[in-house]
């Protein structure tokens, strides 16, 4: 029997030195260690020995299970301390994991280069609120109550006279409102009108409108800003035209329209914006002395823009976040 006692340390020992990893080592101290296991049970015999054998055995027996648990201690730790660092260790030759850089929205690039372009030749940059009231998103725009563009099935009113902007004219009513001429400013930024979504409507899109204000400011400036403009962003040889329009916030006013190759090999005419002289209405409501100074304006949906310039056939592609779509940009 004190032979068994011998043996299964030294058997134990020989089992633990073959475990490599956590697992078998917990097999082991289930075999071994724990309340059941064959060292325990050795511990529980010595109560059958006859009072010659009970000390020595009992020797050998806690001789045995103090190495082996020694022994099954110091595994356990090599082991964790092993699995930690394979945990932590960083295989730096390992290609690493490809970062999924995005890039600037396409809306958010066209703007940025509106804002480059029109930054080259002068205007500055103004931004506004989106919840605007009534007085600034139409009443000092000159657009009176029976007019259609006020009808609140046509705009996103959130309260009383509250409502989410249609146009971003209302920034360049706030810069007359603080600024005196001269003026030349441009205004992106989103606005909002209740159309029924389709492939060229959406119910927030983006804007672009500018503003001259200054003594002796003709169509021809506007004219030639506008051609500057088309010629830099949708190339040299753009041809557009003016076409006579109604706004009430300018008069003059025109529709400004781009010829553009379409599918059929063909060209045809596309609307890009419109734009017009300064009503005095506007002056007026704002301060500013209609007979001392003269002002234009234009609006672009930039949308718009860039569904012509990249033959982008639906807006709504801008707002569905499809990757095949996005990462052409
Ligand atoms: C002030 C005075 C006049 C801005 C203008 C337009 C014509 C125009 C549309 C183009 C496409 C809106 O996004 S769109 O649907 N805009 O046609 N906008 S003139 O005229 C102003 C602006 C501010 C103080």
């Amino acid at each position: 029997m004190l032979e068994q006692f011998e043996k299964i340390g030294s058997q134990a020992l020989a089992e633990l030195h073959e475990v490599r990893d956590l697992k078998a080592l917990e097999d082991f101290r289930l075999k071994y260690l724990s309340r059941k296991g064959l060292l325990m049970q050795l511990l529980s015999e010595i109560g059958r020995l006859g009072p010659e054998e009970k000390p020595r055995a009992g020797q050998l027996a806690n001789k045995a299970k103090n190495e082996v648990t020694a022994a099954f201690e110091e595994r356990k730790k090599a082991l964790e301390d092993a699995q930690k660092q394979r945990r932590e260790f960083v295989d730096v030759t390992l290609p690493g994991i490809p970062m999924a850089i995005g890039r600037p929205h396409v809306i958010t690039q066209t703007i940025d280069e509106l804002l480059e372009i029109f930054g080259r030749m002068g205007f500055g940059v103004a931004y506004g609120p989106e919840v605007e009231d009534e007085w600034h998103n139409f009443i000092a725009l000159n657009i009176p109550p029976e007019h259609p563009a006020r009808d609140p099935l046509d705009n996103f009113y959130l309260e009383e006279s509250l409502l989410l902007r249609s146009q971003t004219s209302t920034i360049q009513i706030r810069v007359m409102e603080k600024q005196k001429p001269p003026i030349r400013v441009v205004a992106p930024g989103r606005v909002y009108r209740p159309d029924t979504v389709d492939a060229t409507h959406m119910f927030m899109f983006h804007q672009l409108e500018a503003l001259v204000v200054d003594e002796g400011v003709t169509m021809v400036d506007m004219k030639t800003t506008i051609e500057q403009f088309i010629h830099v962003f949708f190339g040299a040889d753009t041809q557009w035209r003016f076409r006579p329009s109604f706004f009430p916030f300018t008069e003059p006013s025109a529709e400004v329209d781009l010829l553009l190759a379409d599918k059929s090999g063909g060209e045809r005419w596309v609307e890009m914006g419109g734009c017009g002289m300064v009503d005095p209405n506007v002056f007026d409501a704002v301060g500013i002395d209609s007979e001392k100074y003269t002002g234009w304006a234009f609006g672009f949906g930039i949308e718009r823009l860039a569904m012509r310039k990249y033959a982008i056939p639906d807006v709504r592609w801008f707002t569905e976040n499809d990757l095949r779509f996005l990462n052409q940009f």
